[in-house]
C-alpha cells in the first residue's frame, strides 16, 4: 500500500482493512467532517518537507469507507505529508460529485486566482497547524497574511493545537476575525479531571468566541482506556456537544495518520457517536446540520 519511490515509516500503521459495519445508523445527510487522503504517492507525491511518510490512502478507498459507514459526504483536510501541494485533496473534491468539501494548506504567496479555483472545487477553509511533530512553527504574520486573502471568500481557519498552544496563542487565536474550527477539542489530556485548568481554558475560548467551532473527533488519539468505548474521552466530548451543540462537528480521521499502537476500527468510531451525542436531535446537529451549514451553504 505504498507507491514505488516512497518507503513508509518503519513504525507506520496502515488504515484498517476491514472496519466493522457500525451498529449506529447515522442520520441521512451525515458528513464525515475530518478525513484525509495520502497520495497515492506515484500520482500525488508526498512533500519533501514532510515529517512522516505514510501508506497510500486513495479517494476510491475513502469513498468506499464513506458508503460502508453510511455517510453522505466528506470534508477532506489537507494532510501535512502533502505540505502546501493540495492536488490530492482537490482531486478528491473534483471526483466527489459535490459530496466533498476541502480544507487546504496554503502559504502567504497563494494568489487570488489559486484560491478562487480551490473555492470552485469546494475548499472552504485553510488549516494552521501548531503541532510541532507535524510542521515547523510559523510566525503570526505568516498566518495573518493568509487570513487577509481568504476572508473575502468567507472561508474559516482550522486550528490544530495542543493545550499549551492555546494558553500561549490565546490573544492571536482570539483576534483572527474569521470563523475557527479547532481539531479534536484542542487535544485535552483525558487523564486529568474534567474540570482541569487546560480544558477549562478551552471551554472559555469557545464561550468567549462565538465564531469558534470544534471537532469532537479522535477519541482514539486521546484515550488511554481505549476502544471500543473510549470511556475516558466521553465526558470531555459530551460536555462540549451539550454546551455548544450548534458549533460541533465529527469526523473519522481516516486514514488515521501517526497512530503508533493500534489502528482504530472506523465502524467502532461511528458507534462511539451516540455516547457523546445522546439524543437524535444532538446527533442530527453534530453530523448533519452543523457541517452542512459550515461547508455547503456558500
Ligand atoms: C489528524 C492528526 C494528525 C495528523 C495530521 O495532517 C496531518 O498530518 O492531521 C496527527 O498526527 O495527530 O488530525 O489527522
Amino acid at each position: 500500500m505504498t507507491s514505488p519511490g516512497f518507503v513508509k515509516d518503519t513504525d507506520w500503521l496502515d488504515w484498517h482493512s476491514k472496519p466493522s459495519v457500525p451498529q449506529f445508523i447515522v442520520p441521512a445527510g451525515a458528513v464525515d467532517a475530518h478525513c484525509h487522503v495520502f497520495g497515492p504517492g506515484d500520482i500525488f507525491p508526498f512533500a519533501a518537507q514532510r515529517k512522516y511518510t505514510p501508506c497510500d490512502a486513495s479517494w476510491q478507498q475513502l469513498f468506499a469507507l464513506r458508503d460502508m459507514l453510511g455517510f453522505d459526504k466528506n470534508v477532506v483536510v489537507q494532510a501535512t505529508c502533502h505540505g502546501t501541494d493540495n492536488s490530492a485533496m482537490l482531486d478528491v473534491l473534483a471526483r466527489s460529485n459535490d459530496r466533498a468539501r476541502g480544507v487546504a494548506t496554503v502559504n502567504p504567496d497563494v494568489t487570488p486566482a489559486e484560491l478562487a479555483r480551490m473555492h470552485e472545487l469546494g475548499v472552504r477553509g485553510v488549516r494552521f497547524n501548531y503541532v510541532k511533530r507535524l510542521v515547523d512553527p510559523k510566525p503570526d504574520e505568516y498566518y495573518r497574511s493568509i487570513i487577509g486573502k481568504i476572508r473575502p471568500l468567507g472561508w474559516h481557519v482550522v486550528l490544530y493545537f495542543e493545550p499549551r498552544d492555546l494558553a500561549e496563542k490565546w490573544q492571536f487565536f482570539s483576534s483572527l476575525g474569521v470563523p475557527i474550527v479547532v481539531d479534536h477539542m484542542g487535544r485535552p489530556d483525558v487523564t486529568k479531571p474534567l474540570d482541569n485548568a487546560e480544558f477549562a481554558l478551552f471551554l472559555r475560548f469557545m464561550r468567549e468566541n462565538e465564531q469558534v467551532w470544534t471537532k469532537v473527533s479522535c477519541p482514539d488519539r486521546l484515550s488511554i482506556s481505549g476502544a471500543p468505548q473510549y470511556a475516558d474521552v466521553i465526558p470531555f466530548a459530551k460536555a462540549i456537544v451539550e454546551e455548544f451543540s450548534d458549533r460541533v462537528l465529527w469526523g473519522t480521521d481516516w486514514p488515521h495518520p501517526n497512530m503508533k499502537k493500534e489502528m482504530p476500527d472506523d465502524g467502532i468510531l461511528v458507534d462511539y457517536v451516540p455516547s457523546i451525542a445522546t439524543t437524535a436531535a444532538l446527533q442530527s446537529q453534530l453530523l448533519v446540520q452543523n457541517p452542512n451549514q459550515l461547508y455547503w451553504s456558500n
